[in-house]
């Protein structure tokens, strides 16, 4: 089979499982948990065909391209980012199933069914897609908002809870990049705590959503974040700081100026 042949298959067979085998009611169960804890997992929303797929590309995408970094931004309170990723760029321009499937219209609606409103392809290239590969003790994405409102995870490789891994969140909490006050955040509300397995997907309001991932002790943790827009991402500025100090080059490529982050880029 021709690798155009391949990528047309499994995005038919994607388009193929939403509509017929996704049930109206997990959907509108998703909705429910969204909506209470601005985090759903989703792991029925893709067939095994399909997250097989993805994680093969995945594995070899961070073998090839995975650059390790070590950060914080004063814009989410200092938190760390100790992690290996690779950026949209290199998924773009190596990866041939990923980029297909970001955006098929009928894996948008399901999304939209899960949100409550309409889940669009991010405007800003660089937020579309990355992977993130936690691989050391002490490895975590620490606390933070992303800058657009949606993000599907797709978890490839993730340990058991008692080594950390599993996903942290605070719904319903605002982003003042000047002033992000965190510890206020903690206080004024619970933290929720959701472990994650191998296959697994979830959707997050990542606007309003604080999140992190718990530091790892062991193990290996390998996912690909896809980011979407609601449509009132469209219109409002939006300064992607973290985005870009994080996948480092694109703001450099836009401004020539990395003053954002309270380290620079090292590898660790
Ligand atoms: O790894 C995860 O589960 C979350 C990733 C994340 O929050 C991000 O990439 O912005
Ligand atoms: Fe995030």
């Amino acid at each position: 089979m021709r690798p155009g042949e391949r990528i047309g298959g499994l995005v038919q067979s994607l388009s193929e499982h939403l509509v017929t085998n996704v049930e109206q009611r997990d959907l509108e169960g998703a909705r429910r948990a969204f909506l209470l804890n601005g985090f759903t997992k989703l792991p029925f929303l893709v067939p095994d065909r399909v997250k097989s797929a993805v994680a093969e590309e995945i594995e070899v995408l961070v073998a090839e391209h995975g650059v390790r970094r070590g950060m914080s931004f004063k814009e989410t309170g200092g938190t760390p980012r100790l992690m290996r990723n690779v950026r949209h760029k290199e998924i773009n321009e190596h990866g041939t199933v990923i980029p297909r499937l970001y955006a098929t219209t009928e894996l948008l609606d399901a999304l939209a069914r899960v949100a409550g409103e309409p889940v669009l392809p991010c405007p800003y290239e660089p937020e579309r897609y990355v992977i993130t590969e936690l691989e050391q003790s002490g490895d975590t994405h620490g606390w933070h908002w992303d800058d657009y409102s949606f993000a599907l995870v797709w978890v490839v490789a993730c340990p058991p809870a008692e080594y950390g891994g599993f996903v942290q969140c605070v719904p319903r909490t605002y982003w003042n990049k000047q002033d992000p006050q965190l510890h206020r955040q903690f206080i004024s509300q619970p933290i929720h705590s959701f472990e994650l397995r191998p296959g697994d997907l979830y959707l997050m309001r990542t606007d309003t959503t604080l999140h992190r991932v718990y530091p790892l002790t062991s193990g290996r943790r390998l996912i690909i974040n896809m980011g979407y827009a609601s449509r009132a991402d469209l219109h409002k500025p939006i300064s992607h700081e973290t985005m870009d100090g994080l996948w480092n080059g694109s703001r450099e490529d836009q401004t020539g100026r990395m003053d954002h982050t309270d380290q620079a880029e090292q590898t660790v």
